[in-house]
């Protein structure tokens, strides 16, 4: 089928990261004539750098202003995020005589409600022969599930059967956002005795931490490294190679997981606390199948970091954290193996498309 993916960037780099990546298994896994229409192509060139965009059609769009030279109208269309169509796009689906199959990708679901929306329908309020699904990611079968290539874990045991397993520092790659408290767990950090290597992403926190090292180079055995953007696929090598991986947001939250290594998720920051509640709704599943004492240290621990409880708990449990990584791998590789037994979400929706064109 022909596919119009719509994305708008907000800010940061999900938005594009994860329409991208469906993209990429439309075309690549099942054989799909895609084209993504981003507003800011340049937000995705750092995420694709050198690998094959694969024949998707990369256009530029921008919300409120007509689509210009959409014909044909594909088979299937996504609104990412509720990205809001051009009105000359809706109205010549409207006048099709068999209507697209229209798709609102929604943002990753983590509370049990999403079940009940997905895959729900709602009918167009200018045009009633148009009906929008609304398709919600998420970890359990009733909803639409989490994407996931089918050669990932190919390439992952591809790639760390490169790495020798010699003795080598505590790795720990670093992607947040701004209001994270770093200051505590720098502090943290140039107290451990065991060696410790930071990879820490640019931005803000790339910023601070090298402005720390610069006053005080000598910090113990911590090894601070300002870490460049990579592309995604280099991105998740990172997550493979490091023994803790702190992420955030959507995407590099779901490809930690599928690396299997222990992480710590900084939700992305709304008002009203409404990351709270994704943190708290993933908390509940994550930690259900840890002992109670791990599953407490990590809460504690990935609460501090959100600003859910003092900063200063990073400092008094980072070096109990540090001990119990041997049973968060293990916890992290079985959560990745019982996740990974799910259908993933090009398929489902492909399946479902399907259906409805
Ligand atoms: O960049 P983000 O904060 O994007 C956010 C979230 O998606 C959030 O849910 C959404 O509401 C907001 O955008 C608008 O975090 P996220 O989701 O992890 O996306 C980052 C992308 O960047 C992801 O695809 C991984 C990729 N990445 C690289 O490809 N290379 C890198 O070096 C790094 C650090 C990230």
């Amino acid at each position: 089928m022909n596919w119009d993916i719509f994305c708008k960037v907000i800010d940061h780099y999900g938005d594009a990261g994860v329409c991208w990546r469906l993209a990429r298994q439309l075309a690549r896994e099942h054989g799909q004539a895609v084209r993504l229409w981003i507003d800011t192509p340049e937000t995705l060139a750092p995420l694709i750098a050198n690998s094959a965009t694969l024949g998707i059609d990369i256009r530029r769009w921008a919300e409120h202003a007509p689509l210009p030279d959409f014909a044909p109208i594909a088979d299937v269309i996504v609104e990412a995020f509720a990205c809001n169509l051009p009105d000359n796009l809706v109205a010549a689906m409207a006048a099709c005589k068999n209507p697209p199959c229209w798709i609102n990708l929604e943002y990753l679901g983590l509370e049990d409600w999403v079940e009940t929306c997905h895959p729900l329908p709602s009918p167009h309020p200018r045009h009633p022969r148009l009906k929008k699904y609304f398709f919600f990611p998420g970890f359990t079968p009733k909803t639409g599930g989490l994407l996931r290539e089918d050669n990932l874990f190919a390439c992952q045991q591809a790639f760390l059967a490169t790495r020798s397993d010699t003795e080598k520092p505590l790795d720990i790659s670093f992607f947040c956002y701004d209001t994270a408290p770093l200051v505590p767990l720098l502090r943290a950090w140039t107290e451990d005795a065991q060696p410790l290597r930071v990879l820490v992403a640019p931005g803000k926190a790339q910023e601070t931490l090298s402005t720390a090292w610069k006053t005080q180079p000598h910090q113990g055995k911590l090894h601070l490294v300002a870490a460049p953007f990579v592309a995604q696929d280099a991105y998740d090598e990172r997550l493979w190679s490091c023994d803790l991986n702190f992420v955030r947001g959507e995407d590099s939250f779901v490809r930690a997981q599928w690396a299997g290594k222990p992480f710590v998720w900084q939700p992305y920051p709304q008002t009203g606390g409404a990351h709270a509640e994704k943190l708290a709704a993933f908390l509940v599943r994550f930690t259900a199948t840890l002992p109670a004492a791990e599953s407490a240290l990590l809460t504690h621990f990935w609460h501090a970091w959100n600003g859910l409880e003092a900063p200063e708990t990073l400092t008094r449990l980072w070096p109990d954290f540090r001990a119990a990584l041997p049973v968060f791998r293990r916890h992290a590789e079985h959560w990745r193996d019982t996740l990974a037994q799910q259908e993933d979400l090009a398929r489902k929706l492909l399946h479902f498309c399907r259906k409805q064109v």
